[in-house]
C-alpha cells in the first residue's frame, strides 16, 4: 500500500489480503445518484490495468465470492464532500461514501492499490493481492486545480480529455482552462461569430490556432463532470485581448490598430474600459459560457494590464464582477484584480504580487494559490529543459513539491485559502507530448500539496511513491521528464494474463 498519491490522511494495515479475481463483483449503493456509475468507471478502470472484467450490479450472483462494495453512508465520520473511507478485509471491499464525488476519489485509491501483477499467473485463474486495512481519508484543500492555456497553442478536445484523465487520477477537482488571449480565442460565442472565425485562426508561431464549438466545449464539461471535475473557464480581459480586439475593433483601447498577434510578449492590449458595448459584448460571453458551465466559477483573467489605466482597471473589474455574478457565477481572477471593491465571495487566484493576496484577505475573499516561483508548471526544470520558459525560477521536481501552500504568504489565515492550482502556458509548447513533459511528473506533486496534509508530506518518502508512478504513466503513455532525482521503477515488461470467458 506504500505508493498512493496523494497520500492518504490514514492508513491502517491488517496484514492479510483480498483476492481479486473473475469471481470478484462490483455492487454499489443503488438509489444514491451517480454510485453506480463510479462502481462502473472502477470496473473500466481494473480491465484496463489487469484485464480483468467485473461485472457491476449484477443480481444473477451465482459464481461470485468476494465483492467489492460502493456504498452511500450519512455517517458523520464522512463530513465533507470528498471524504470516504476505504475497509479492505480477506473478504470484501468496502467503500464508504457520502457522495459520488467522494466514491469516486476513493476509486482513485483503490486503482492505485490494485496490484499490476497476479500472484500466479501460471494459474487458469490468477489473483490479485490487495494488502488488507483500512484507509481513512479526506483533502486538505477544498479546491485543487490544474490549468492549462490552450490560447497561445491551441490543444484538442482529445489532448484536453487525456489531461483530464490523468488529474483525475491524482484527485484533482478542477481544471481551469485558459479560453482567450492576445494570440487565440478558442471558444465559439454565437452571438459574436468573429472571436472564433478571426480571433481563433493562428496561435503562437503562426500556426493554424483552433477553437472549441460550443458543443465540444460542453463535451469537455461533461467528460470532467463524469470525473467529479469542474472545468473554469477563463476569459482574460482587459488585457491580453487582442485576438477579441482584431475580430471586433470597437473592443479595442490600447489606440492601435490591432493585427493578429504570434509573438509571445504580453501586456500591450486593452479593452476600452469606458465604452458600453465593450460591457454588452462581456454581457454575451459571459452568458453563453455560463450556460454551458456548471459549478460556481467564471475566471476574468484580469492579469498583466500594463496598457490599462489604474483607474481604469479597478472600473473594469468592480464592473464585470457584477456581470459575473448577474450570470449566477462567483468571480475569480489573478491576484491584481484585488485592487478594486469586490465582493468576498470573488476569488483572488495568487501568482505573482503577494500584497495582492493580502488585500483578498483584507476583504474577506478566498485565494487560490499558484505562485509562478513553486507552482508554473511551464517553468523549465533546469537550463537543459527542452521546453518552458524561466522567468519565475527553474522548477526542479523537488522544489515543486517542498513547500506548504497554507503557509506559503505570512499573515493569510487558513480559512482564506481556498486551493492550490498549476498553471500550465503554452507559449513553448503546441503537443499532447510537450504537455506531458512540463505537467509531469510535477503536476503529481501538487495533487499531493492540494489532498495531503503538511504533517503528512515528507519527500525522502514521497520521491519513493513517485518513482512508483512510473508503470502507470507508461501504461498511460505519458511523455513524463525523467527527472535524475527520482530512481524510476522500471515497469515490469511481463504479459498481461488473459482470462478466459
Ligand atoms: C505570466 S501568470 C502570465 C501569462 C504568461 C506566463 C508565462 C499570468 C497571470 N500571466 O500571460 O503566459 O507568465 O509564464
Amino acid at each position: 500500500m506504500e505508493s498512493m498519491v496523494p497520500k492518504p490522511l490514514e492508513v491502517i494495515p491488517t496484514h492479510s489480503a483480498f483476492g481479486l479475481n473473475q469471481y470478484t463483483a462490483i455492487y454499489t449503493s443503488q438509489t444514491a445518484n451517480g454510485f453506480e456509475e463510479v462502481g462502473q468507471f472502477l470496473a473500466d478502470k481494473i480491465k484496463d490495468k489487469i484485464n480483468l472484467r467485473l461485472s457491476v450490479n449484477e443480481s444473477d450472483a451465482g459464481s461470485v465470492e468476494r465483492i467489492i462494495y460502493i456504498n452511500q453512508s450519512d455517517s458523520t465520520a464522512l463530513d465533507g464532500k470528498e471524504s470516504y473511507q476505504l475497509y479492505i478485509t480477506k473478504d470484501s471491499v468496502i467503500l464508504n461514501a457520502k457522495t459520488a464525488e467522494a466514491a469516486f476519489r476513493g476509486v482513485q485509491t483503490l486503482r492505485q492499490i490494485v496490484p499490476e501483477i497476479s500472484n500466479d499467473t501460471l494459474t487458469e485463474h490468477p489473483m490479485w493481492l490487495i494488502p488488507t486495512g483500512k484507509i481513512i481519508d479526506r483533502p486538505n484543500l477544498e479546491y485543487r486545480g490544474g490549468m492549462l492555456d490552450v490560447a497561445r497553442h491551441f490543444f484538442t478536445v482529445k489532448e484536453v480529455k487525456k489531461y483530464i484523465d490523468l488529474l483525475a487520477y491524482y484527485k484533482y477537482n478542477a481544471l481551469h482552462l485558459h479560453l482567450s488571449d492576445d494570440q487565440g480565442w478558442r471558444i465559439e460565442i454565437k452571438s459574436w461569430p468573429k472571436l472564433t472565425e478571426i480571433g481563433g485562426s493562428t496561435e503562437v508561431g503562426g500556426g493554424e490556432g483552433g477553437f472549441y464549438t460550443q458543443e465540444e466545449y460542453a463535451e469537455i464539461v461533461s467528460y470532467a463532470l463524469k470525473q467529479h471535475m469542474l472545468i473554469i473557464p477563463e476569459i482574460d480581459m482587459p488585457g491580453h485581448t487582442n485576438a477579441a480586439s482584431v475580430s471586433y475593433p470597437i473592443l479595442n483601447g490600447n489606440g492601435k490598430t490591432p493585427k493578429l498577434y504570434t509573438g509571445m510578449r504580453v501586456g500591450f492590449s486593452t479593452f476600452d474600459t469606458r465604452k458600453d458595448t465593450v460591457y454588452a459584448f462581456i454581457d454575451d460571453v459571459v452568458r453563453e459560457i455560463s450556460a454551458l458551465t456548471p459549478g460556481p466559477f467564471f475566471h476574468i483573467g484580469g492579469d498583466e494590464s500594463h496598457v490599462t489605466k489604474k483607474k481604469d482597471y479597478i472600473y473594469f473589474v468592480e464592473r464585470v464582477e457584477k456581470i459575473v455574478q448577474k450570470h449566477g457565477k462567483r468571480m475569480v481572477g489573478w491576484d491584481e484584480i484585488m485592487q478594486g471593491d469586490l465582493d468576498k465571495t470573488s476569488v483572488a487566484q495568487h501568482w505573482n504580487t503577494e500584497k495582492n493576496a493580502l488585500m483578498a484577505v483584507e476583504k474577506g475573499a478566498q485565494i487560490i494559490l499558484s505562485p509562478a516561483k513553486k507552482a508554473y508548471l511551464d517553468m523549465q526544470y533546469d537550463s537543459l529543459s527542452k521546453h518552458g520558459l524561466h522567468w519565475a525560477a527553474y522548477i526542479p521536481v523537488d522544489t515543486a513539491y517542498i513547500w506548504t501552500p497554507k503557509k506559503f504568504i505570512a499573515g493569510i489565515p487558513e480559512e482564506n485559502i481556498l486551493g492550490i492550482e498549476a498553471p500550465l502556458w503554452s507559449e513553448t509548447i503546441s503537443t499532447g507530448s510537450e504537455l506531458e513533459y512540463l505537467a509531469f511528473p510535477r503536476a503529481i506533486g501538487y495533487s499531493e500539496l492540494g489532498w495531503t496534509t503538511a504533517e503528512n508530506r515528507d519527500w525522502e518518502n514521497y520521491k519513493i511513491r513517485l518513482a512508483d508512478q512510473a508503470p502507470f504513466l507508461e501504461r498511460m503513455e505519458v511523455n513524463y521528464y525523467p527527472s535524475k532525482l527520482i530512481d524510476w521503477k522500471k515497469s515490469k515488461h511481463t504479459e498481461r494474463p488473459i482470462l478466459k470467458d
